[in-house]
């Protein structure tokens, strides 16, 4: 596309300073998706935290999955990284002695769900526990910074990945605004939310990433990262973006450009 959206002019546009990677509860190398449309598994109801339903796999979005409860509507899809500790393989609440559970809004009679059950599963083809990566670490503290630039989710259209700005930092909180949205989607959330990503995850993963709204607005502040202590007097009087830009550092951007991030399994 002739005006594909670019973090790297983008930035300098803007004038504005990626979160550097450590920031994000999210694997160094993004995991491989190893699942396939229809496969089932095991998910916390996302609506009802304690229970844990089947879904089936209905789309896969680069390391996300969009998933469906079995016996629940279609206007309740919800999605997941493959290393969420919000799913796992069909048999482990089982082996954990706890028993699957309708989802909320199932659509049949409660008496009917473990005959709904026993013909859901019934020859269905699970998803295999090597699909399931083990969820990352968080930072053990919030290292975000107003002004840094991100990748997040719009939780009004959670299918989406948008570039966002930290507005504030409020002890394990950040406000995350999107930009070029005039604030209509924007949220706080906890630093170490599996729902923001480092800037060049979509690309690393080949998930579509949504270009900026139209709604131009200047940055509030020009964030500059804590200046390194070595050599503070050089840097400070060079343009930030050509002597501290995170970016330009990143060991991924081969792989950004075009080579396929190596796989972790
Ligand atoms: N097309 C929809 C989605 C906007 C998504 C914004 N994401 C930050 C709209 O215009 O409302």
């Amino acid at each position: 596309a002739k005006d594909a959206f670019s973090w790297e002019e983008y930035l300098k546009e803007t004038s504005s300073l990626p979160a550097p990677p450590g920031c994000f509860r999210q694997a160094r190398v993004p995991p491989s998706n190893d699942f396939k449309v229809g496969m089932k598994l095991e998910a916390h109801d996302p609506r009802n935290s304690t229970s844990v339903c089947i879904a089936t796999v209905m789309g896969l979005t680069g390391v996300r999955l969009r998933l469906r409860l079995d016996g629940s509507d279609n206007s309740n899809d919800f999605w997941r990284l493959v290393d969420s500790s919000d799913i796992q393989p069909i048999g482990n609440c089982e082996k954990n002695g706890d028993m699957l559970q309708p989802p909320l809004g199932f659509r049949m009679n409660a008496s009917s769900w473990p005959m709904f059950l026993l013909r859901t599963l019934n020859g269905a083809e699970m998803a295999p526990v090597i699909a399931f990566k083990k969820e990352p670490p968080g930072p053990p503290q919030n290292n975000f910074r107003s002004g840094m630039k991100l990748e997040a989710v719009d939780k009004k259209n959670p299918y989406l990945i948008c570039p966002a700005t930290i507005g504030e930092v409020k002890g394990d909180e950040v406000f995350v605004m999107f930009d070029g949205w005039r604030g209509a989607f924007d949220y706080w959330c906890k630093y170490d939310s599996r729902d923001v990503f480092p800037v060049g995850w979509c690309s690393l993963t080949k998930h579509g990433l949504q270009p900026p709204g139209n709604s131009v607005t200047l940055p509030k502040s020009v964030p500059i990262l804590p200046a390194s202590p070595s050599k503070p007097s050089r840097r400070s009087m060079q343009s930030p973006y050509r002597f501290s830009n995170p970016l330009l550092a990143l060991p991924v951007r081969k792989g950004v450009r075009g080579r396929r991030p190596k796989s972790e399994t």
